[in-house]
């Protein structure tokens, strides 16, 4: 085949955020807008990492991905790469793309999914790049990426025809090909290797124990039936919004106490199942529940953790360390500690974990905003997450004689508390303010933390200090600043300050507020009326209200 040359200019406005680039599909749609970012991410890499390499595409099955996997598999092979294994249709959840780089030994992949944002004609298109170890690219290499977009002035594209992705199977030009493959496959052999599937078809294949598992119309649709029907026996009718839609059914598809509403009415409703959970649009998401009963992430990651090894084979030989992201409650902080573990903390984004996990450093990791996952792969997990606490169930159940009352998710979680004190936490979002008030906003907290002192009063709580959260990386000691700012008090209570990096319209603030009980009496509590006081607080302390015009949070979790 041949190469074209294709004339463009640069467009503004494509550096990524905290997870990718993410805009509107109408942005997505202007011409060469895609082909521009495509093109300056191969501009961006050695010419060894993809010629004639090997690269994995996915998506989340969300509207305009039929039209984008076209344009990525044309630039790729304009550029001389060897081959692209594609999911079926383009479907490959963010999880599974990571699995399938690291097992076929793949360059890179990509991943066409604006992750938890809605989808359809009006709403939101994204992409994300990932490298040889299946991890998000880092800082260094996205940096370029955005450096070239600046100055791009030519896309190679291969005169090739679009390539049929509704059939499994291999299209060959010349010396490129593409492989469509069935997007399940790869990623169910890895789930079965980490997890004892017997035990959990042992919970799941019981009439007395009910499991719901909401697809929210998005990527995991395509895998739960595999997975949690047909290989683990829970009942065809569990699986709910099972069928992957372009606009997610009008959905929003961010598995949280707000966006989930269906399913959390029928967990918090009459006969309501045991065990609920959700995932979001690329299924790295995860969202526990039981009767009545929501699991915090902060809290999912450290009771995952604390339980692992016991009730998960991959954990068997012992875990390697810990790590959450700065806003991330402390509990996980606890668990590391108890059993003696080496612990990180690091910005928001998974991946500022892949280091620690390339470096064997790290086994575990979480973050507050309904992520958990493990080194078994380079992003969070949402499927992983659901198998790691059916296991941790099926497990505390596995001796149970007929008629005893089930360990339940709840009993699960407020054991742990005992053990280790409560980190009550919440978080509360102001999505789509204007950007100006948000970033003074920001500004203004900025210079608070710059004058703050060890001990200065705030209403009932003294400070121990006050900072905009640095990182450097342990491994390559590369260094992120500005990842948001924290006052933390001499309880150890927190209030943290961040503006999100995946939106596509506007500026979202979020307001992270924790407080430690270790009280067993005070655990029952609710955690809004638990924190009142320091949601009162974060509010007055950050003038949010003055600064953006806003009343309430869009989302609390
Ligand atoms: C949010 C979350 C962050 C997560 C990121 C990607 O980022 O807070 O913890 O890693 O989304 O999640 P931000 O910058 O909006 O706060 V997703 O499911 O893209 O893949
Ligand atoms: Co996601």
């Amino acid at each position: 085949f041949t190469i074209k040359s294709v004339p463009t200019e640069p467009i503004e406005g494509q550096k990524t955020g905290t997870s990718g680039l993410r805009k509107k599909v109408k942005v997505f749609m202007q011409e060469n807008y895609l082909a521009n970012w495509i093109q300056a991410l191969f501009s961006s890499l050695p010419p060894e990492d993809y010629n004639n390499g090997l690269l994995v595409l996915g998506g989340d099955g969300r509207y305009f991905n039929r039209e984008a996997a076209q344009v990525i598999i044309k630039i790729a092979a304009g550029n001389g790469v060897g081959k692209i294994l594609v999911g079926k249709d383009g479907i490959m959840s963010t999880p599974a793309v990571s699995a399938v780089i690291r097992k076929r030994k793949a360059n890179g992949g990509f991943i066409m999914s604006a992750s938890h944002n809605p989808g359809g004609p009006e709403y939101d298109w994204g992409i994300k790049f990932n490298y040889s170890s299946g991890q998000p690219a880092p800082e260094s290499i996205t940096d370029k990426i955005y450096g070239n977009t600046l100055s791009i002035s030519e896309i190679k594209m291969a005169d090739i025809p679009d390539v049929d992705l509704s059939c499994v199977g291999i299209t060959t030009f010349g010396n490129f090909s593409v492989e469509v493959v069935d997007p399940v496959g790869d990623y169910m052999d890895l789930m079965e290797r980490v997890f004892d599937f017997q035990l959990i078809r042992s919970l799941l294949s019981q009439s007395y124990f009910r499991f719901t598992y909401d697809a929210m119309h998005a990527v995991t649709g395509a895998y739960a039936k595999p997975i949690f029907v047909e290989k683990l026996a829970a009942s065809p009718d569990s699986i709910l919004n099972g069928i992957p839609l372009e606009d997610f059914g009008h959905g929003h598809p961010d598995p949280n106490l707000t966006y989930a509403k269906d399913l959390v009415d029928i967990m918090y409703g009459e006969n309501a199942p045991d065990f609920g959970a959700a995932s979001d649009g690329d299924g790295d998401r995860n969202m526990i529940l039981g009767q009545s009963f929501f699991v915090t992430p902060s809290d999912s990651v450290a009771i995952i953790a604390a339980n692992a090894q016991a009730a998960i084979p991959y954990f068997h030989s012992g875990i390697k360390g810990l790590a959450r992201s700065m806003p991330t409650s402390g509990a996980l902080d606890r668990v590391a500690e108890k059993l003696d573990l080496p612990f990180f903390e690091v910005p928001t984004g998974w991946k500022f974990f892949g280091n620690l996990m390339d470096s064997e450093k790290l086994s575990i990791c979480g973050e507050e905003s309904f992520g958990t996952g493990s080194d078994h792969i380079r992003e969070k997990d949402g499927i992983w997450a659901v198998l790691a606490w059916l296991s941790i169930i099926a497990y505390r159940n596995k001796d149970k004689k007929p008629g005893e009352k089930l360990v339940s998710v709840s009993d699960v979680v407020k054991e742990h508390w005992a053990t280790y004190g409560r980190n009550f936490f919440s978080r509360y979002d102001y999505e789509e303010c204007e950007s100006d008030g948000a970033n003074k906003m920001m500004e203004y907290l900025r210079d608070l933390v710059s004058k703050n002192k060890t001990g200065e009063k705030y209403g009932d709580y003294a400070l121990r200090y006050a900072d905009d959260f640095a990182y450097k990386d342990p491994v390559d000691g590369s260094v992120a600043l500005k990842q948001g700012v924290r006052f933390v008090f001499m309880d150890g209570s927190r209030i943290i300050f961040r503006l999100s990096g995946t939106g596509s319209a506007g500026a979202t603030i979020r307001i992270y507020i924790e407080q430690f009980e270790p009280d067993v009496s005070k655990h029952d509590m609710d955690a809004q009326a638990a924190l009142k006081p320091l949601i009162d607080l974060a509010l007055s302390v950050s003038k949010l209200q003055e600064f953006t015009g806003r009343e309430e949070p869009t989302v609390i979790t």
